[in-house]
């Protein structure tokens, strides 16, 4: 394999407050909690992640979910391989969100790379009258026709390796797809 096909870009969106840089920052630091707790402007991380026996490198990018951010955030949007699109469960906008704003944004700026939905502090679910359930994500990972749909929470940070499994296989794959585009094209 060339080098390139080892190298996955990632971008994590998603509204603000739903705890897309605790997701990003517990899986690349071990599942420390971070010291500070600020909004992102915008951030970008490395990590080494094993898949297949093989080790790839991830480019995690993190977002700002505050509207006025997105002229930034869209900067950060080129050549990703793969889209994390993160709502809380404790919050029915963000949930609302990932269908009239993000995915809105992704259509319009990155149509055809493929999109994982993440419903983020899946701990809190016990202590909620109307929490967001299961089946609303996987009734929206229908809808948005994302990939694939996970819950998480940082108290159960083994799920990372789920998640970014199924991103590096997209990614994978979305490779290969453009490949053999070019090479029909010559
Ligand atoms: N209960 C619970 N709280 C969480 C979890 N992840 C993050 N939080 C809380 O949610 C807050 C916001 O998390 P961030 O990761 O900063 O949110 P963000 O989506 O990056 O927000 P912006 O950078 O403003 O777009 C944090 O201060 C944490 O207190 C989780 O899994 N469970
Ligand atoms: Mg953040």
């Amino acid at each position: 394999m060339k080098e390139l096909d080892t190298f996955v870009k990632i971008v994590v969106i998603g509204d603000s407050n739903v705890g897309k840089t605790w997701f990003l920052s517990t899986f690349v630091n071990n599942h420390k909690l971070p010291e500070k707790c600020e909004p992102t402007l915008f951030d970008n991380l490395s990590t080494q992640f094993v898949f297949h026996g093989i080790e790839y490198e991830l480019s995690l990018w993190d977002t700002s979910g505050a509207p006025e951010r997105k002229k930034l955030r869209c900067l950060s949007y080129q050549d990703a391989d793969v889209f994390i699109m993160c709502y809380s469960i404790d919050n029915r906008s963000s949930y609302d969100n990932i269908r009239f704003r993000w995915l809105k944004e992704l259509r319009r700026r990155c149509p055809g790379v493929p999109r994982i939905l993440v419903g983020l502090k899946s701990d809190l679910r016990s202590k909620l009258t109307y929490p967001l359930l299961p089946k609303d994500g996987e009734i929206l990972q229908f809808d948005i026709q994302a990939s694939a749909f996970f819950e998480f929470s940082i108290t159960t940070p083994k799920k990372h390796a789920d998640i970014f499994a199924e991103a590096v296989r997209l990614a994978l794959l979305k490779k290969v797809h453009v490949r053999r585009q070019s090479c029909c094209m010559q």
